[in-house]
């Protein structure tokens, strides 16, 4: 079993008092950030996912992990930060409609912000409309969707084809991701990105700028 098994177990468990002293004592010991996180904070909600697909767990208990993993990535958040940076690029970021899954979003938010990049989130359930609105506002380079569900994937295109409609499609790049979300249906949709995890996010984000 990994070295943060406790930590693990605290967050499956929603027991946020001893995850929070985990992930002090985990950083205090010098752990890396993102060992952290993968290996105990996102494996966490994984068993959680497990144990709610097998009928072990009902969604309150799945929400008290989530704010527990919450309270924990409050602690790494500083970590993110690559160093002082001029903006790389400016990225709307939001989950679609009909989710309410922000977990994902907001780690890739928060990655992308310490890698330099200026964030504006437009939380979650954002209809297609909202997205558009707020691009032709806000004029980003990027705009992220999440989807954490199979019904609420088919928001990513609908979204896509408002923002052609709008004529801002062509002034941004479109990055899609979520746990359902794949590669594929990435090209499927004409996205111009997916990234499976946060850090990648960041990568691909930078590749779609041309930036370093
Ligand atoms: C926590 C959780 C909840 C919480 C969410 C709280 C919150 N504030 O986010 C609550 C309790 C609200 C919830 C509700 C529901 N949930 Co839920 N939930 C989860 C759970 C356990 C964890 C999700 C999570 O946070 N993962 C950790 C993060 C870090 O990972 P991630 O989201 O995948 O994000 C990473 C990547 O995907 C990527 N990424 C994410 N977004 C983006 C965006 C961009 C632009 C990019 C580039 C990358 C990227 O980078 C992220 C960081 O590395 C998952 C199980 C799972 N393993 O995914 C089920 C799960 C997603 N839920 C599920 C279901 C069914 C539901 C409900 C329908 C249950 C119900 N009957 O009510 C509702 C739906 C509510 C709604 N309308 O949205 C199913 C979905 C099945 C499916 N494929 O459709 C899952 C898979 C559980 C299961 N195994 O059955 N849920």
């Amino acid at each position: 079993m990994s070295e943060f098994q406790t930590l693990a177990e605290a967050v499956v468990k929603g027991d946020i008092k001893t995850a929070v002293a985990e992930t002090q004592s985990a950083l205090d010991a010098g752990s890396k950030v993102q060992s952290i996180l993968d290996k105990g904070l996102i494996a966490a909600m994984d068993e959680v996912g497990d144990r709610y697909s097998k009928g072990l767990i009902f969604v309150p208990q799945m929400l008290r992990s989530a704010k527990t993993m919450k309270e924990c990535m409050k602690l790494l958040q500083p970590f993110f930060r690559e160093g002082d940076i001029t903006s790389k690029g400016k990225v709307l970021i939001g989950t679609v409609k009909g989710d309410l899954h922000d977990i994902g979003k907001n780690l890739v938010a928060m990655m992308m912000e310490g890698a330099g990049f200026e964030i504006i989130d437009l939380g979650v359930d954002v209809p297609p409309e909202k997205f558009v609105q707020k691009a032709q506002e806000v004029e980003p380079d990027i705009v992220g969707m999440s989807a954490l569900l199979s019904t609420t994937m088919p928001s990513m295109p609908k979204t896509i084809e408002a923002l052609l409609k709008a004529g801002v499609r062509g002034k941004v790049k479109v990055m899609i991701g979520g746990a359902p979300v794949t590669e594929k249906y990435a090209q499927e949709i004409k996205a111009d990105s997916y990234a499976s995890d946060a850090g990648s996010a960041v990568s691909k984000a930078k590749e779609l700028l041309g930036v370093s």
